[in-house]
């Protein structure tokens, strides 16, 4: 079986002892669930539709929700990426253009190890798992996606953080050539997309580099050919189309709070209790659906996240 059995888990992997016993408990339901569902196994090579690009086997995840998924359709049609117009539809026609390949990520700051990873490389670091994951927008929409990628933190113990590694800024490519939304005078966000992380956020394992969904390689409006994934924060935490991650010892300012800092913290936990300035965070639609649903509490992984905030006043951390 290709799937890690609880007993397989290492407690190194994961930061503090509570954390893992949460992930192990976590895990053993998880497993119950996939096994009702039938056998879990190596999905095979995902990418044949594509062109050119390939995806290395990808393994089904225990960490993966048993909701419905939205369609492919869905996923591809309505999409947040400012780099390409602020409106839901034109990412996916005017992302279009935007080349991919070739592509580097650069790791820098405080690690032992700076590198420059071609994305090629990047794709092969580690095993490729299928994470259906929900994604909740501020915005008070929802989506189930089922995101292709590994957890950050592979990434993170390969370049070797230093102790003033405090938190980690993702950077989004800036090219106004290919990203007529950077062009754009009025009404958007200062460029590059910047957004970050606490290391031990960026640790969770349920935080993935994302390199594709359902089957294939990301489509460009959904941030190919690299983002991340953060599912217990609200949507715009997961940066696309990412060229630089950097380990730094303050609290990066997101794009988010520079354009609007009275209404984005840094943090951005999915929290139906606090309501953004402008409208109530309580509930949500479902992309799909026409009843508004409950939001929940960490956008439901509250079992596996709490643990990052406790004793902290979520009020003040928004
Ligand atoms: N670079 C960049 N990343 C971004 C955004 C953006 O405008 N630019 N939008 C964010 C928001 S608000 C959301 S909800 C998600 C949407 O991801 P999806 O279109 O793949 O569903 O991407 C996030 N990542
Ligand atoms: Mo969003």
């Amino acid at each position: 079986m290709l799937i890690k059995k609880p007993a397989d888990i290492r407690p190194s992997e994961i930061t503090g002892q509570n954390l893992y016993a949460n992930r192990r408990r976590f895990m053993q339901g998880a497993a119950a669930a996939t096994l009702a569902a039938g056998a879990p196994g190596l999905l095979g090579f995902a990418a044949q539709a594509q062109g050119k690009i390939q995806l290395p086997p990808v393994r089904k995840s225990l960490y993966s929700t048993s909701e419905p998924m939205n369609s492919f359709k869905d996923i591809t049609s309505y999409n947040n990426f400012y780099e390409f117009g602020t409106d839901k539809y034109s990412p996916a026609q005017r992302a279009k253009s935007l080349r991919t390949r070739p592509w580097t990520v650069k790791v820098s700051g405080e690690v032992k190890l700076p590198k420059s990873f071609d994305v090629e490389e990047l794709l092969k670091l580690a095993s490729l798992e299928k994470r259906i994951y929900r994604l909740r927008c501020v915005e008070a929409w929802s989506m189930v996606i089922p995101w292709i990628g590994y957890p950050l933190a592979e990434l993170i113990k390969q370049v070797e953080p230093t102790g003033n590694a405090k938190y980690v800024e993702f950077t989004t490519l800036h090219d106004p050539d290919q990203m007529p939304g950077q062009r754009a005078i009025f009404g958007s966000l200062d460029w590059p997309y910047v957004e970050g992380l606490r290391i031990d956020e960026a640790m969770h394992p349920l935080a993935i580099l994302c390199f594709g969904l359902y089957g294939d390689v990301l489509p460009n409006q959904n941030g190919a050919p690299v983002r991340i994934v953060v599912p217990w924060k609200y949507g715009f935490k997961s940066a696309k189309s990412i060229v630089a991650i950097r380990f730094v010892e303050q609290p990066p300012v997101n794009s988010w709070q520079k354009s609007a800092p009275h209404e984005y913290g840094f943090y951005s936990n999915v929290n139906p209790t606090f309501d953004h300035p402008r409208w109530s965070q309580a509930t949500e639609r479902r992309v799909g659906e026409f009843f508004k649903r409950k939001t929940l509490m960490f956008n439901g992984y509250a079992d596996q996240v709490a643990q990052l905030y406790a004793g902290m006043d979520l009020r003040k951390y928004y």
